[in-house]
């Protein structure tokens, strides 16, 4: 309900006829998905996340143009970039710095997206890819959110937690799947939910471990597992040097 007032108004701030207007608007979009499957892809989606409702501030210093270079620079294959303010501190700005940053990787725009509207910011912000939540979406918003996204050019991450989540929002017109290791309910995280989920998977998705990795021996047993990505944020965020974090 509050990302329903948030999104009227920005929509009454910036009209789509504004959004159509952005630099970003008809940029050719990178693919997130190739970037995480290609044959020497490390596979790691890196996060910039200032904060969270369950760790509160976990850096609030560090600079996103700055932040997301050393990403690259240390083979990251796909950004992740908050722009929810009310919960993860994130913000367009964010988004648009990152992409101005980092002219040749797929970007994905991390919020809860429940409107088209949505996914018009995202492609001129400069995104290449959204997520989509499906406890947050009736199987009907995801058919039709994903089927708008394509038809932007813009690939889909569809985040699940559980079983019943899968079956039920799984459609064509997504790229990647994502399963949240973070249980939202205790907000602990326990990657057998990502070992469990793998199997139920189909093929023709990339599939990505969300939430909760710190060690590389837990993404070799992932990998192993079936997974083409992994997506971090708190590891790398808390160090402080959040720039040089994935090089270690
Ligand atoms: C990153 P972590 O534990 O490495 O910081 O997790 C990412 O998976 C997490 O930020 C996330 C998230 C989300 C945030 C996963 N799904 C949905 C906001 C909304």
């Amino acid at each position: 309900a509050q990302k329903r007032i948030e999104v009227a108004q920005r929509r009454e701030a910036t009209p789509i006829t504004a959004l159509e207007q952005m630099p970003h608007f008809m940029r050719h979009c990178l693919s997130a998905r190739d970037a995480v499957q290609s044959f020497r892809s490390t596979g790691i989606i890196a996060e910039f996340k200032r904060q969270s409702p369950s760790k509160g501030i976990i850096n609030d210093r560090a600079d996103v143009a700055e932040t997301t270079q050393g990403y690259v620079r240390s083979g990251a294959a796909v950004l992740s970039i908050l722009t929810d303010e009310p919960f993860f501190g994130g913000t367009p700005a964010d988004l648009q710095a990152a992409r101005i940053a980092n002219p040749e990787t797929p970007i994905l725009r991390k919020d809860f997206i429940i409107d088209r509207y949505q996914l018009l910011e995202a492609k001129a912000w400069g995104a290449d890819v959204v997520l989509l939540i499906a406890a947050c979406l009736t199987p009907e918003e995801v058919a039709e959110l994903s089927m708008q996204a394509h038809d932007l050019s813009l690939q889909v991450l569809l985040e699940v937690h559980d079983e019943e989540e899968l079956e039920r929002s799984i459609t064509p017109n997504i790229d990647l799947v994502g399963v949240n290791n973070r249980n939202l309910k205790t907000f602990t995280t326990s990657i057998d939910t990502s070992l469990r989920l793998v199997e139920r998977i189909p093929d023709t998705f990339a599939k990505i471990s969300e939430s909760g990795l710190h060690d590389a021996e837990t993404m070799r047993t992932l990998f192993r597992a079936g997974f083409d990505g992994f997506l971090i944020g708190e590891a790398f965020m808390k160090t402080d040097d959040p720039a040089q974090a994935l090089a270690k």
